[in-house]
């Protein structure tokens, strides 16, 4: 799923800015006519060029008018006399060659430029990871306790408050052992069908959602049909009030609506926030467990109150690495099959590492608050035939 996007920093801002000016200062007026299409022959005549069809005159001929096009930019006046030299199949040959070697080269250069990058950002993660759960390691862990969904629906104001200050919330048995197993199969058979498509090429956007710690984990997004449709609506029946009460009503949007897959072996995601800091709640999330999630399956870890600006200003100081926001208690969400964590897309959390040897699958669905600005609405994981669709009161 989404975590909450970096501002793009004003250095790089600058450096488009800047190119623009130097694309203004390239403008310059033609000076010299096209020319015909003919070339000086050794005794001093014109004649005309005719089209071969050999391979050698293909890029000779995108050198010629490439050439052709920088003559009418730099006016570079003819000495007097001068006569060019015909091009002759030779020249287009080693011209073919040397654009070869180059595109080649340009080509691994950047291959391996990616890669380097690639690396060297998985082991910054890897770092900042390691610096967080050391910064943890002395913080109050506990497992997250639940309420059922009938005991919520009994008094949703009381759990709408405990919800205000902790910006999380447990509620067990939010869909069925059944829903949730005909969900799973469908999740699975669904992943297998999306990365056969994708083949070799990156995850398609249309299907896939972004996800940190990638490899192992994908975030489908789902169709509105089948055991999906079926396993949100029976959520959103059994939490409907504690959802208005805590999504601003009936006409909260559902902005995500996804499954995340964490296969065994995957790692464990850095501490984050879904929407970086805001004064309101713009989305509460829930997550479903599709098959008991037990501790060495990686559950999501929840910082209780940390959606609050004194948490997320704690979290910025320390770099993200410690300080009070990571010290803080947290709550792993181990889960029996139909249980639920919700909570405020604010809150610092983080997807654990899978060390079992079991694939972990969440259900999840998101509520943009009515008239909150969610920053993510654009491209949180939802189908884009399902984006500002479906209201709390639509299900
Ligand atoms: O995998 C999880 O339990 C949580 C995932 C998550 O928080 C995320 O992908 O942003």
């Amino acid at each position: 799923m989404l975590a909450a996007l970096p501002r793009a920093p004003s250095r790089l801002l600058g450096a488009s800015r800047a190119s623009c000016r130097d694309g203004r200062r390239v403008k310059r007026a033609h000076a010299t006519s096209r020319r015909d299409e003919t070339t000086a022959t050794s005794d001093g005549e014109n004649r005309r060029i005719s089209p071969r069809p050999s391979l050698a005159a293909i890029p000779a001929a995108m050198f010629a008018s490439a050439a052709r096009a920088m003559d009418e930019f730099v006016v570079t006046p003819a000495p007097p006399g001068y006569v060019p030299s015909p091009l002759d199949d030779g020249d287009g040959t080693a011209q073919f060659v040397v654009f070869l070697v180059c595109g080649v080269c340009a080509l691994v250069g950047m291959k391996v430029s990616f890669d380097g990058e690639a690396a060297a950002s998985e082991e910054a993660l890897d770092e900042k990871v390691a610096a967080q759960v050391a910064a943890m390691s002395a913080a109050e862990t506990l497992e997250l306790a639940g309420t059922s969904a009938s005991e919520i629906a009994a008094d949703p104001a009381k759990a709408a408050e405990a919800f205000d200050a902790a910006g999380l919330a447990r509620v067990d048995a939010a869909i069925s052992e059944t829903a949730a197993a005909e969900l799973l199969a469908e999740v699975n058979a669904t992943l297998d069908e999306e990365l056969a498509r994708a083949g070799d090429r990156g995850l398609p956007s249309d299907a896939f959602g972004n996800v940190y710690c990638k490899g192992n984990r994908y975030d489908l997004k789902l169709k509105m049909s089948g055991a999906a449709e079926r396993a949100l609506r029976e959520a959103v029946g059994n939490a409907r009030a504690f959802l208005a009460a805590t999504a601003g009503g009936e006409n909260a949007r559902l902005c995500e609506f996804a499954a995340l897959v964490s296969d065994p072996g995957s790692k464990r995601q850095p501490v984050h926030p879904d929407t970086n800091y805001r004064r309101d709640r713009c989305v509460v999330t829930s997550f479903v467990a599709l098959q008991d999630v037990e501790a060495d399956m990686g559950p999501t870890v929840f910082i209780p109150g940390s959606h609050v600006a004194a948490a997320h200003l704690a979290f910025r100081d320390a770099g993200e690495r410690g300080g009070p926001a990571l010290a803080a208690p947290n709550r792993v969400a181990t889960l029996r099959t139909g249980d639920a964590s919700m909570f405020d897309s604010r809150l610092l959390h983080c997807g654990g590492g899978n060390a079992s040897s079991k694939r972990r699958v969440l259900f999840y669905f998101s509520f943009e608050v009515d008239g909150s600005e969610n920053p993510n609405s654009g491209v949180s994981s939802i189908r884009d035939e399902l984006r500002g669709k479906y209201t709390l009161a639509d299900l």
